[in-house]
This record gives structure tokens, C-alpha cells and sequence, in this order.
């Protein structure tokens, strides 16, 4: 358990140092989204990570909102940032709502376990971030 735990000090720390599109950037997000740190990410755990990000808290998230926090978080490059967010608009509505996290948990839980394991979160991440389709 220290071990995990200093393991996450030192990632975090190290955040903006992670190369962008790396497996240990995608486990970087993971954690942090992990608030309960049981390594499995819950439907009201995706929903807290959204609104974190929502600054004026109207329950919707556009993507310079998305962006900005991305950048001072150092979650990775803004190219990943309009990557994901784009991803993450499942009606493609120009907006991140609550509506939207259903489908999103979808997508990363591979399994269809109602939950989303790390191995699951990383492996969706990297496809998303990686996708030729992203690239545009
Ligand atoms: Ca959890
Ligand atoms: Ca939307
Ligand atoms: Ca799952």
C-alpha cells in the first residue's frame, strides 16, 4: 500500500514531465479520477472528474473550459485535449453533459461490468489518443 502510494506521489509530481500518449500519462488520469482508489472507475466517479472541470458549474462543459484545465493540470498535449474532448461529446453538441457520461463509461468499459478497471481505462485512452480519426 506505501508503495502505492509513493508510486502515485511520484507520478503526480511528474506529471507534465509524462510524455504525451504514454501508458503512464493514461495511468496518471486514471488515478486521478480514481477517488475512492479501489483501481475501478464508477459512473459517479466519471461524473465528479466532468464537473471538476466545469469552472462556471452550469453543468456543462465546453471545450475551453475542458482545455484550460487540461493544460494547467498537465493532463497532456491540447492536440490530446481536442482529441479526447471531441470523443467525449457523444452527441456531438459542441458541449460535455451529464447526458454524455453514460455513453462514455460505455466506451471505456470493455467488459460491460458497470465499472471501469485500470487496464480498461488505459487501453481505451491510448486508442482514443492515438486514433488516426483524431489526428484530422
Ligand atoms: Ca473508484
Ligand atoms: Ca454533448
Ligand atoms: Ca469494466
Amino acid at each position: 500500500m506505501i508503495v502505492l502510494i509513493l508510486s502515485c506521489i511520484l507520478i503526480c509530481v511528474n506529471a507534465c514531465s509524462l510524455q504525451a500518449g504514454s501508458d503512464a500519462e493514461a495511468r496518471y488520469v486514471f488515478h486521478l479520477a480514481d477517488i475512492d482508489h479501489n483501481y475501478r472507475l464508477s459512473l459517479s466517479e466519471f461524473r465528479h472528474v466532468f464537473f471538476e472541470f466545469d469552472r462556471n458549474h452550469d453543468k456543462s462543459l465546453t471545450s475551453d473550459e475542458f482545455l484550460l484545465d487540461w493544460q494547467e493540470r498537465c493532463l497532456g498535449s491540447s492536440l490530446e485535449g481536442v482529441i479526447l474532448f471531441h470523443h467525449l461529446d457523444v452527441d456531438r453538441n459542441g458541449h460535455i453533459e451529464d447526458t454524455d457520461i453514460p455513453w462514455v463509461m460505455n466506451y471505456f468499459d470493455g467488459n460491460l461490468d458497470g465499472v471501469v478497471g485500470q487496464a480498461e481505462f488505459v487501453t481505451t485512452w491510448l486508442k482514443l489518443i492515438r486514433s488516426p480519426h483524431g489526428r484530422r
